[in-house]
């Protein structure tokens, strides 16, 4: 155990960085990129790409600490048989599986559906491939926290009220605590990045916490209590010390 504090709204969280994972929502190209999905649907992209810098430098920092990293990937397979019709063609109009410049939009295996080369995997961080906005929902992501001991979850990504907010609706109900980082989540739409974010850290945080990627870097570089400086803490007024 080596527990640290990251600087939270509503209240300061402590966590422990070997049962904490970075946990990075689709932060893929057909979200970010010009000509994917996230434009079909009449978005202007760009708003997302601040998240992308913050997110980096997190995910250098979990990696450095030596934490789990889990990625994101929200499409389809090929054959689209896992797409709910009700997704597939929404509103009479149909994006999903139709060809575009980086292949068809959010099929799996084509350059639009995968991450972003700025928050490539590596070797050994599991790649979530999941069919809803949720990265619960018909994936092996709580098998894998939990083969883990993973009770935090620190969470990046796009977009802040759609896939981060039912993941980590998800998770909370599934007894993780999650700390969204402000700065590494990002909307189409600035009202609902704000509202968003009030949403989840508002009546004492009813579905979590609220930070940044300053406050996140600092409490995964910070240095771990040994043991025995554990041991050696005065256990009041007639400890050892004194005190
Ligand atoms: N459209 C939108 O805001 N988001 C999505 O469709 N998926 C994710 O949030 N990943």
């Amino acid at each position: 155990m080596s527990r640290t504090s990251i600087t939270a709204e509503p209240f300061d969280l402590e966590l422990d960085p070997s049962t904490t994972a970075l946990v990075i929502i689709d932060m893929q190209r057909d979200f970010l990129q010009p000509h994917g999905f996230g434009e079909l649907l009449g978005n202007d992209v760009s708003l997302l790409r601040s998240a992308i810098e913050p997110t980096r430098a997190v995910l250098e920092a979990a990696r450095a600490a030596g934490m789990l990293v889990v990625h994101t990937r929200e499409g389809h397979r090929p054959d689209l048989t896992d797409c709910p019709p009700a997704k597939l063609t929404r509103g009479g109009k149909t994006f999903i599986g139709t060809d575009g410049p980086m292949g068809r939009i959010l099929v799996r295996g084509e350059e639009g559906h995968d991450i972003i080369p700025e928050l490539y995997p590596i070797a050994g961080e599991p790649v979530i491939d999941k069919p809803g906005k949720g990265a619960f929902f018909e994936t092996d992501l709580h098998i894998i926290l939990r083969n883990h001991g993973i009770r935090t979850l620190i969470l990046c990504g796009v977009t802040t009220e759609v896939c981060v907010h039912t993941t980590v609706r998800e998770g909370n109900d599934r007894g993780y605590e999650c700390v969204v980082l402000e700065d590494c989540v990002g909307s189409y739409f600035p009202e609902f990045q704000e509202v968003g974010l009030k949403m989840i850290k508002a009546q004492g945080g009813i579905f979590g916490w609220v930070s940044n990627s300053e406050h996140a870097i600092k409490a995964l570089a910070a240095r771990p209590r040994r043991p025995a400086e554990e041991d050696a803490e005065p256990a009041g007024p007639a400890g050892p010390a004194g005190r």
